[in-house]
């Protein structure tokens, strides 16, 4: 955590998420991007590829939330919307003008025939909607109850389940795809995830207990998650205090994790494997967020990292060798870089990320042939 400031800024954020979670069962606003979070399975409303073309399709994806992400909702004037993305500017359609269970959904331009009306309801408090096409009476759902990347958004008749409402939080109040974690867990002994084995957090958040750490930059504390090799960490909040965050031994996969507040680090590689780290958000960082103490490959996609001293480090003074991979992701208000190693031999591939605000250099002691970029862009 950063002490002073950042501190007042985290709970002022807090307390104007809480209000906001508090006030959300008032309808849609217009005018505003909102991010459409699936409850089921976590999974944000997608524009595939970010592509603008006709047909394109809409499916579910980790929260990266991004402009492909964002949905404005067009009043028609008589009671439904035309749901319009940021980023391309077309609208969610029927596609087709399909009145099947199944039909798919899609991007089109936004033409304002039926096949792109939807209504909005409120299905439960902090935001929960069904949205429902008025050409087919259907209702916007995850296919199959699936819950993996890529799972297509269809029109299925009202069903009152959860794989058909959705969290509508207007986009920069949201961090993650658990805008409201259910419960706060705090914990006095670090979770063991044992290999090979799948632990979901369903999007509770978990503060360490003081036996744990209390978050500062002392070095020693413990974890809140311990991840054994091949174990995959699934929907997790780490709020304050969060300690030494989250250890992986071996090969990892963490998905749609959110650090409400770093703690002494986000998260450390303390055994040699491949970590992926798919979706999730991490701020307020008082050096680095991810640390990297054995030699691995470490690949992030999709991920928002704001305010810290470096994105990921490599331990001081090591020479072991290490892969990072950094796709889709933003990163910004880094004081130093966004990845700093002491080992001529590590490399890094950024392509596809968004940054602004790193203080130095991108990459410090990275040796220059063992850099890759590709399609990143500066803002
Ligand atoms: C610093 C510290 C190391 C180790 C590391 C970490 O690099 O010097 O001893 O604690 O942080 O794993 O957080
Ligand atoms: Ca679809
Ligand atoms: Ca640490």
């Amino acid at each position: 955590m950063r002490r002073y400031t950042k501190k007042i800024t985290l709970g002022l954020s807090i307390l104007i998420l809480g209000l906001l979670v508090s006030s959300s069962a008032s309808a849609i606003q217009t005018g505003q991007p909102y991010i459409l979070s699936n409850v089921w399975n976590r999974l944000c409303i997608d524009v595939e590829n970010g592509s603008s073309t006709n047909g394109t399709n809409v499916r579910h994806w980790g929260c990266s939330l991004g402009p492909a992400q964002q949905w404005y909702f067009d009043s028609t004037g008589d009671g439904y919307y035309l749901v319009r993305n940021a980023a391309t500017g077309k609208c969610l359609d029927v596609y087709d003008f399909s009145t099947s269970a199944g039909g798919n959904i899609a991007l089109w331009d936004c033409h304002g025939a039926t096949n792109q009306h939807f209504s909005v309801v409120d299905v439960a408090s902090g935001g929960v909607v069904r949205i429902v096409s008025r050409l087919s009476g259907m209702a916007l759902e995850a296919w199959e109850w699936g819950t993996a990347y890529n799972t297509n958004l269809v029109q299925w008749p009202v069903s009152g389940y959860d794989n058909q409402h959705f969290y509508a939080q207007i986009a920069g109040t949201v961090t993650s795809g658990c805008p409201s974690p259910p419960e706060t867990i705090t914990v006095n002994s670090t979770i063991v995830v044992p290999a090979g084995t799948v632990y979901d957090g369903g999007c509770r958040r978990y503060i360490a207990g003081s036996a744990v750490g209390d978050g500062s930059q002392a070095e020693g504390q413990d974890p809140v998650f311990r991840l054994e090799a091949g174990a995959t960490l699934l929907n997790v909040v780490v709020g304050a205090p969060a300690a030494d965050g989250i250890h992986t031994y071996g090969n990892a996969t963490l998905s749609n994790i959110t650090w409400e507040d770093v703690g002494e680090d986000a998260m450390t590689i303390k055994e040699s494997g491949t970590v992926n780290l798919i979706g999730g958000y991490a701020r307020y960082a008082a050096d680095k967020i991810f640390q990297i103490n054995a030699a691995s490959t470490f690949n992030v996609y999709n991920f928002t990292a704001y305010d810290g001293g470096k994105f990921i480090r490599q331990l001081g003074g090591s020479t072991f060798h290490v892969d990072v991979y950094i796709d889709s992701c933003d990163i910004s208000y880094m004081d130093e870089a966004i990845f700093r190693t002491d080992s001529s031999t590590s490399t890094v591939t950024m392509v596809n990320t968004r940054y602004s605000n790193i203080g130095d250099e991108l990459f410090m002691g990275v040796s220059s042939g063992n850099i890759t970029t590709s399609n990143n862009t500066a803002y």
